[in-house]
């Protein structure tokens, strides 16, 4: 209530009250059938990256307000864009699309406070003491702006630089501040908007790495140290050189279980037709599988306009049509077309098989694989059956997660269940023979 409170009170200066309270009832009243309804759903929100200078496009702005729940401003709230030179805050473009949110009833993330690109000149010419001023004065007067107006603002960007070392990247802040300027940054957004979530953002941090294992070592330290920190963004920018991992979920996991929300802030992911669909299921299936990841946002409402326009990344192509990738994260959404829904797989065509390998043996025990493969149509799910000989027991079980009905052993996927028609993919177990060396046996894939 206090947000909203605030929230209104600038957006009256704009004349815009009653349209947001209006909007914002009529937002939450919809079905699930756009990508912001069916995500809220879910509890979660969907938002997309929005360019000021795209606003006056009337299918982009129809697009834009039909099926998103939440705006991040793709360059508008950077600091060469709000303070180009010291202590000079220019807020017009950022405005114009908080405004145009808050008149639609959605909400906005704020991008970015402290980042070592698209920073003015000046701020590097600064030494140590200035530096640290001036850092703590942008992120006052950016965030006391809009000051109950952002639910989560990425208060330091990109800090870590890519590859093995866990290093962190060479800016002005990590050369004349060290270390010490992540923490110092988000203890002054804390003092700046008490009500933002403060977000940790990076990119190649997506599946379990040495990068994102150093974000992890920083966010414990900071958790531990109740230095404030309330949600890690994971960028997640997808292409056949960096492809959404397979331990993708697991690592979302990890974060959540250090007590912060998790986010995906950036998707986009290069490609078209199935395959693009395929891919974007199992990031929104991740993400549905982690109780605190809390939204997704993908980096821009069509094609034509991507950073990676060439790569097709987006969910509307050139001309606003939406794309397989559209509807299968409506799907994965739970929206019109889901698993079991009219249109959807599961409603009578979508198959699938299982076969059964043993990959190791030893005394005690040995590890079994189950593939799983789709057959002509895609599927948003499955369902394997393993049955086990007398005495045997499963002691552990890998991608995938288990429900047990003496020996029989019903598998459904953990983040592996959207595959493309043709595709497969695999569950492990170890099991204890307790005496018996027999094979278990495979029954029926069910597809959904
Ligand atoms: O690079 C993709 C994203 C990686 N994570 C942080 C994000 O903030 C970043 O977004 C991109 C924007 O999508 C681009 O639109 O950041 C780029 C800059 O680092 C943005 O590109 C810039 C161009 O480089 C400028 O020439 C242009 O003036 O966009 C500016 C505004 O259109």
């Amino acid at each position: 209530m206090n947000m909203m409170l605030r929230r209104l009170s600038r957006a009256a200066t704009a004349g815009l009250v009653a349209a947001a309270a209006l909007t914002a009832a009529a937002h939450s009243a919809e079905a699930a059938d756009t990508l912001g309804s069916a995500a809220a759903g879910q509890g979660r929100y969907f938002g997309t990256a929005v360019a000021a200078g795209h606003l006056g496009e009337a299918d982009y702005t129809a697009t834009l307000d039909r099926e998103f729940g939440s705006v991040t401003p793709e360059n508008e709230m950077k600091w060469d864009a709000t303070e180009p030179s010291r202590g000079t805050f220019t807020f017009t473009s950022a405005d114009r699309i908080v405004d145009h949110a808050q008149s639609r009833g959605m909400d906005v993330r704020g991008h970015t406070l402290v980042w070592h690109s698209q920073l003015p000149s000046w701020v590097g010419t600064l030494g140590a003491s200035d530096l640290r001023t001036a850092m703590k004065d942008h992120i006052s007067g950016l965030m006391g702006h809009y000051k109950g107006e952002i639910h989560s603002w990425d208060v330091v960007n990109e800090a870590f630089q890519d590859g093995g070392s866990g290093a962190r990247r060479s800016s002005p802040f990590q050369d004349k501040l060290g270390d010490g300027f992540i923490e110092e940054a988000f203890r002054a957004a804390r003092a700046a908007d008490p009500a933002a979530k403060l977000c940790y953002n990076d990119y190649n941090t997506d599946g379990v790495n040495a990068k994102s294992t150093a974000v992890y070592n920083m966010v414990k330290d900071f958790t531990s140290r109740g230095v404030p920190i309330d949600c890690v963004g994971f960028q997640s920018h997808f292409n056949s050189n960096s492809p959404v991992p397979s331990d993708y979920r697991q690592n979302l996991q990890r974060f959540a279980d250090l007590g912060v929300d998790v986010q995906i802030t950036e998707l986009d992911i290069e490609g078209s037709g199935s395959a693009q669909a395929a891919d974007y299921t199992k990031v929104v299936q991740a993400c549905l599988a982690v109780e605190r990841c809390t939204g997704m946002t993908v980096w821009g409402v069509t094609d034509k306009y991507s950073w990676r326009s060439g790569g097709t990344p987006l969910l509307f192509d050139g001309n606003y049509a939406e794309k397989p990738a559209y509807d299968a994260v409506l799907s994965a959404l739970g929206g019109p077309g889901g698993p079991g829904e009219p249109g959807g797989p599961g409603e009578g065509t979508a198959t699938c098989t299982a076969t059964y390998t043993r990959t190791a043996d030893w005394d005690g025990g040995y590890n079994g694989e189950v593939t799983v493969t789709a057959g002509s149509e895609p599927i948003g799910s499955w369902t394997a059956t393993v049955t086990l000989p007398a005495r045997q027991s499963v002691s552990a079980l890998w991608n995938g997660t288990a429900a047990f009905n003496g020996n029989v052993m019903t598998v459904r996927p953990s983040w592996n269940g959207a595959l493309a028609a043709g595709t497969s993919t695999t569950f492990g177990f170890t099991v204890t023979k307790n005496g018996s060396d027999a094979a278990p046996a495979v029954g029926a894939c069910t597809a959904s």
